[in-house]
């Protein structure tokens, strides 16, 4: 097969919208659609300082490729989560990656600055759900100390439709009015606004991008995600958009279509400042503090 718009072979077969393209005709296709879901959303303001987290993963390494390609000014910062091999190896990729690119990249060690890694505390909490509390309260505390005005993240169209469908099988009406590709910045700015440039890319876009690009990341899961019932999410709705192409993002802006029905059931939690650490919180200590034990604020000031 050849490339729809050339005569070069074939390099991948997109199923919606339905055609063959060449490496480079692909990675054109993947800017152009990044760089339109910035402005359909209003992701990014002329001039803004965008700090994009990098896992050494795909997702994030693709992230920080295309915005840097598409002239964007970005920083990026690699949580390092304490998880043995896993995590110093993600350490490794999120440092090539960002040498490749020529983009300067901070790093936050989990076990350095808390003491224990993730997985390593003994709480009844799940490991995934402080892990994820955890990654939030850095990152966002990390853009606010250093006035980056959003925090971009590598979530694609598979996370977003499988976090939907998940939230709707349980009608956590809470979490659904909460979700899309930008949280506006709250709270005087100390809830930092959140973006996701990849919101209408398939994960298979993603790997296709990555590989056309000579993008090397970690491939491997990290140790605490097996079983994780995301997984079995991302397999049904693959499963419907081999039947069905284009049932993914139908679904999606579906959901953004009709968000209003569940933002109007949203109790916003009336938020006030952590007695710790001074971060935006529902209770007098935030849950970050309170998960970690802090008595004393983190300063990431550079
Ligand atoms: S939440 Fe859970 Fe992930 Fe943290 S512990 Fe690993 S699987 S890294 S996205």
């Amino acid at each position: 097969m050849r490339c729809k718009f050339c005569e070069r072979p074939a390099f991948i077969k997109l199923h919606y919208p339905r055609m063959y393209l060449c490496p480079e005709h692909f990675t054109e296709y993947f800017e152009r659609k990044v760089k339109r879901t910035i402005e359909r959303y209003k992701l990014i303001k002329p001039g803004e300082r965008i700090l994009v987290v990098v896992s050494g993963g795909k997702d994030s390494a693709v992230t920080a490729h295309v915005l840097k390609k598409l002239g964007y000014d970005i920083e990026c910062l690699h949580i390092n989560l304490g998880i043995g091999e896993y995590s110093e190896k993600s350490e490794e990729y999120a440092k090539k990656q960002c040498e490749k690119l020529g983009v300067p990249l901070h790093i936050v060690r989990v076990k350095e600055l808390l003491e224990k890694g993730i997985g390593e505390v003994r709480t009844r909490r799940p490991t995934c759900s402080y892990c994820g509390l955890t990654k939030r309260y850095i990152f966002n505390k990390f853009a606010y100390d250093n006035g980056f005005d959003a925090v971009a993240t590598g979530h694609n169209l598979d996370d977003e439709a499988s976090f939907i469908f998940a939230n709707l099988m349980n009608w956590n009406t809470q979490y659904l009015a909460k979700q899309g590709p930008i949280t506006p910045a709250q709270f005087n700015g100390k809830l930092v606004k959140k973006i996701k440039p990849l919101y209408e890319l398939t994960e298979r876009e993603v790997v296709a991008y990555a590989l056309a690009n000579g993008i090397e990341y970690h491939i491997e899961e990290c140790p605490h995600a097996v079983g994780a019932t995301t997984i079995e999410y991302k397999e049904i709705l693959n499963g419907m958009e081999e039947k069905r192409p284009g049932t993914k993002i139908n679904f999606v802006k579906g959901y953004l279509r009709k968000k209003e029905l569940f933002e109007a059931e949203l109790q916003e939690a009336d938020l006030r400042e952590c007695r710790v650490c001074g971060m935006p919180s529902s209770g007098e200590v935030c849950s970050f503090c309170r998960f970690w034990r802090r008595e004393e604020p983190i300063n990431f000031r550079l």
